[in-house]
């Protein structure tokens, strides 16, 4: 009987940490795939003030993912992701290109941040 009593109680801290967690709000995490020559998704829409997290990986070679206005410039390799979390502070549209010489399509590898008001 204790020891059934035991595991409930645990349970209990379990499920109340886990809620706890929860409403902290972590912030939402986006995937974002790199491959020759684009970015999947082009694009993605924030709101401002909003916290996120890009999780960033390539599916073939090493590229990068800068956006200037938003001061990202984090390297992005195959096989594993990069996380970066941003809070962004003002509305607009921002662009990012891949910073890292890929092959003849490199340029093209464009990538905007919407940040919308709330
Ligand atoms: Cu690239």
């Amino acid at each position: 009987m204790k020891h059934r009593i035991r595991i409930s109680f645990g349970l209990l801290i379990a499920l109340l940490f886990a809620m706890s967690t929860f409403a902290q709000s972590s912030p939402r995490r986006i995937e974002v795939h790199a491959r020759r020559f684009s970015f999947i998704p082009a694009g993605i829409t924030v709101e401002k003030g909003e916290p996120v997290t890009l999780a960033l990986t390539s599916d073939d070679v090493s590229h990068s993912l800068v956006v200037e206005g938003l001061h990202i410039n984090s390297p992005i390799t195959k096989g594993r992701f990069t996380e970066v979390t941003l809070t962004p502070e003002a509305a607009g549209d921002f662009k990012g290109k891949c910073g890292r010489f890929c092959g003849s399509g490199h340029g093209s590898m464009i990538f905007t941040i919407h940040v919308v008001e709330k």
